[in-house]
């Protein structure tokens, strides 16, 4: 589907929704960069933290010399480490970004010229089409994004994955606090309404709509028994938008669901996986015990 056959489907919905995977044009992905060094925002350094903590023992639990498919472009600091540590044989980065591919398989080989390449330019919440494993392949899913997925959904893709990789480094946001989880998703600079808003701003200009993002707000917060952080867009009066020949009405308080970020306990992440083919062979989380990173090996 195109992002206006997106676009229009999600917003004819009775509750209406948009893909949180449009976020990331270049604006988007910039704020996320700042969103990622927020004071609130614990979770990108709970991860490095504990993916440098644990190095030994998750390139033991991966083995050196591995294939390492990542899903996501691999810009980061914790995939750098994972490199460092793993050396491996053949690096291959799924993103649907050609752009962001392009420039992060540039950077990593003039960092690690002995590197071996090989981008995949694919949407990983479909099913992929990936060159043939030569050995043994570990798959690495950072970030907690499989949290934007539903359990069905995460589901899906491991039971997919399983094709493609016999090992998997999944990173997911772990329960805790709710005003922990309400302060990531609400911080006190505004980026992260920012980010959500900029979505408004980009169905514009890609997709030539007339969305007044002033009469949006962000609305972030966590839905205890769905075990998930969901953003909105709630429009602040009523009002119509016109996307092309589309026309969508907007009552005052309704709200466009924007993005779903759910947290798992150890347990339930495990039996997740274990549904899906794969056992949880470890786990590792930072000291605060506010992130997890899990090692699942094919059952
Ligand atoms: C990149 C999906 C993991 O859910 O925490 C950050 C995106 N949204 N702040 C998350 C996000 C709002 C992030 N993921």
């Amino acid at each position: 589907m195109s992002f206006l056959e997106d676009v229009v489907t999600g917003l004819s919905l009775p509750q209406k929704a948009l893909p949180p995977k449009y976020f990331y044009d270049d604006a988007g992905s910039r704020l996320f960069e700042r969103i990622c060094r927020l004071p609130e925002y614990y979770l990108t350094r709970a991860e490095l933290e504990l993916t440098r903590k644990h190095l030994a023992s998750i390139t033991r639990f991966a083995r050196k010399g591995c294939e390492l498919l990542e899903y996501g472009s691999g810009e980061s600091l914790k995939t750098r480490l994972l490199i460092r540590a793993l050396r491996p044989r053949i690096y291959l980065p799924v993103d649907i970004s050609v752009s962001a591919l392009e420039q992060a398989a540039k950077r990593l080989v003039r960092e690690f010229p002995w590197l071996h390449v090989v981008p995949v330019a694919a949407d990983f919440s479909r099913s992929l089409d990936l060159p043939a494993a030569q050995g043994p392949r570990v798959a690495y899913f950072p970030g907690s994004t499989i949290g934007n997925l539903t359990p069905e959904e995460a589901h899906g893709f491991l039971a997919r994955g399983r094709a493609h990789a016999g090992h998997m480094l999944i990173g997911t946001d772990l329960k805790k606090d709710a005003n922990v989880l309400h302060a990531a998703y609400n911080d006190s600079r505004g980026v992260t309404a920012a980010f959500n808003l900029n979505l408004l701003a980009r169905i514009n200009r890609d997709l030539g709509a007339d969305f007044d993002p002033r009469r949006f707000s962000h609305y972030a917060f966590y839905n205890a028994p769905c075990s998930r952080i969901e953003m909105h867009l709630v429009s602040l009066r009523e009002q119509d938008v016109r996307i092309g020949a589309h026309r969508f009405s907007f009552a005052r308080g309704e709200s466009i669901h924007t993005e779903n970020s759910y947290k798992y306990s150890v347990e339930e992440f495990r039996a997740l996986a274990a549904a899906a083919g794969f056992e949880g062979k470890k786990t590792w989380t930072d000291r605060k015990g506010l992130f997890a990173l899990h090692g699942l090996t094919a059952t």
